[in-house]
C-alpha cells in the first residue's frame, strides 16, 4: 500500500467519545534529526518515520514466507489469550511450538499470541541473534542525542531489568487479536517496526493526574463500540484526545517513552520492536524505579521464568533469582531506598 507523506493535523470523534488525529508520516531525510528530536522526541508526539529501515536486509527479507518457510523450524514460545480476549493468560503456561505451526494457528484464528515480556526465556531474537545482524539499530541510535547511563548507552539491555531498556523484542498475534492499552513501565522511546501484515493502533499522551483513569479505559477494548454504562463509567473518554492510525509491512511508528498504546491486528502480523532508554540521568532513573516495572515487581515473574530455564543457559543474576529470591528482594528494596532517599523526585519540581 501507498501512504502519502502527509501531516495530518484534523481530529475526527471516535464512537466512544475521544478525539483521534491521524498519525504523521515523515521522512527523516527531508525531516532532518533535530526536528525529529524536537517535534517528535521531545514533544511526546508519535509519527512513522520512512527513510530508516528501508536500507536494513531485514526490510526486504522478513517476509511473511520467510519465516514460515525458511525458517519455520525454529522454536517460538507463545501465550494463550484469555477469555476477556486480550489479556495473556499466565495459568496455560508458556508452550513451545515451530514458528511455521505456529504462524497458521495464528492465520486460523486461535486465541494465541507471542507477546514478549522482557525475559531471556521467552525473548525470541535473543534465541536467534543471528536475525539482528539484519536489523541496523545504529540507525535507530543515530536519530537521538548520545546518552549514557552508568556506562551503557541508551539501546544497550545489558542492564536489563535493574536498568532500561528491554533487549529487542518480537510481537505476533492473528486477525482481530487485541493487546491490552498500556504505556511501557521501562519508559524506553519505542520504535516499533511492523515487519508484514497489518495492524491498528491508537495512541494517547501520559499524564500522571489521570494514569488511574487511563488503567481503568485499558480494561477495554476500545477498538469495539462500548456500551453507555461503560463510556459514562469512564468519563476520561470523553476528553481524551490521541492518534489512531493502521500499520501496513515496513512502518516504523515512533512511540514517546509512556505513550498509552492500544493495537489491534487486522491480519496475522509481526512486529520487531527496539526499545531505546529515555533518560541519562538519575532523576529520570528514580521515575522508572518508582513505576511499575522495577524490578521488585518483576522479580517473582523472572525467578520463575529463570526457574523455567535449563540451569547452565541462567545467567548469574538468573541464577541468583532462582536461589536466593527474598535475598535479591531484600537488596533490590534496599537499592530503591537508597535512590529515594539521595535522588530529586521528579514529582515535587
Ligand atoms: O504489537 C503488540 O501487540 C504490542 C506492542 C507493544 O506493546 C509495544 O510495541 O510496546
Ligand atoms: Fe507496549
Amino acid at each position: 500500500m501507498h501512504r502519502n507523506l502527509e501531516t495530518a493535523k484534523a481530529f475526527a470523534v471516535n464512537k466512544n467519545g475521544f478525539r483521534e488525529r491521524t498519525v504523521d508520516v515523515v521522512d527523516i531525510n527531508t525531516l532532518g534529526k533535530e526536528a525529529f528530536q524536537e517535534e517528535y522526541v521531545k514533544s511526546g508526539v508519535p509519527c512513522i518515520l520512512r527513510g530508516v529501515a528501508e536500507s536494513w536486509p531485514a526490510y526486504h527479507q522478513w517476509k511473511k514466507s520467510f519465516f514460515q518457510n525458511e525458517i519455520g523450524q525454529i522454536p517460538i514460545l507463545y501465550h494463550h489469550v484469555s477469555h476477556d480476549g486480550h489479556t495473556l493468560d499466565w495459568l496455560k503456561g508458556l508452550p513451545q511450538t515451530s514458528l511455521s505451526n505456529f504462524i497458521d494457528r495464528l492465520d486460523r484464528g486461535e486465541a494465541v499470541k507471542h507477546f514478549e515480556v522482557g525475559h531471556p526465556y521467552y525473548d525470541f531474537f535473543g534465541k536467534n541473534p543471528a536475525l539482528l545482524e539484519d536489523v541496523h539499530l545504529q540507525d535507530l541510535a543515530a536519530l537521538l542525542p548520545p546518552g549514557k547511563f552508568l556506562g551503557l548507552d541508551r539501546f544497550d539491555p545489558k542492564g536489563w531489568p535493574f536498568i532500561p531498556p528491554n533487549a529487542p523484542q518480537l510481537f505476533m498475534a492473528g486477525p482481530n487479536a487485541v493487546s491490552s492499552g498500556h504505556y511501557d513501565p521501562d519508559h524506553s522511546h519505542t520504535f516499533h517496526w511492523c515487519v508484514w501484515g497489518n495492524k491498528t493502533v491508537k495512541l494517547f499522551a501520559y499524564d500522571e493526574a489521570s494514569k488511574e483513569s487511563m488503567k481503568a479505559i485499558c480494561k477495554h477494548n476500545i477498538f469495539e463500540t462500548l456500551d453507555d454504562a461503560t463510556v459514562a463509567e469512564n468519563p476520561l473518554m470523553g476528553k481524551l484526545d490521541g492518534w489512531s492510525t493502521t500499520l501496513v509491512a515496513g512502518d516504523l511508528l515512533f512511540i514517546p517513552s509512556r505513550m498509552w498504546h492500544f493495537f489491534r491486528y487486522e491480519e496475522t502480523a509481526m512486529s520487531f520492536v527496539a526499545r531505546c532508554r529515555s533518560f541519562d540521568d538519575w532523576t529520570g532513573y528514580r521515575e522508572f524505579a518508582e513505576d511499575e516495572q522495577f524490578p521488585l515487581t518483576i522479580i517473582p515473574l523472572y525467578a520463575t521464568l529463570w526457574g523455567a530455564c535449563e540451569r547452565h543457559k541462567r545467567t548469574w543474576t538468573g541464577q541468583f533469582l532462582v536461589s536466593q529470591p527474598r535475598l535479591a528482594k531484600l537488596i533490590t528494596r534496599l537499592f530503591l531506598f537508597l535512590v529515594r532517599a539521595l535522588v530529586r523526585n521528579p514529582k515535587k519540581q
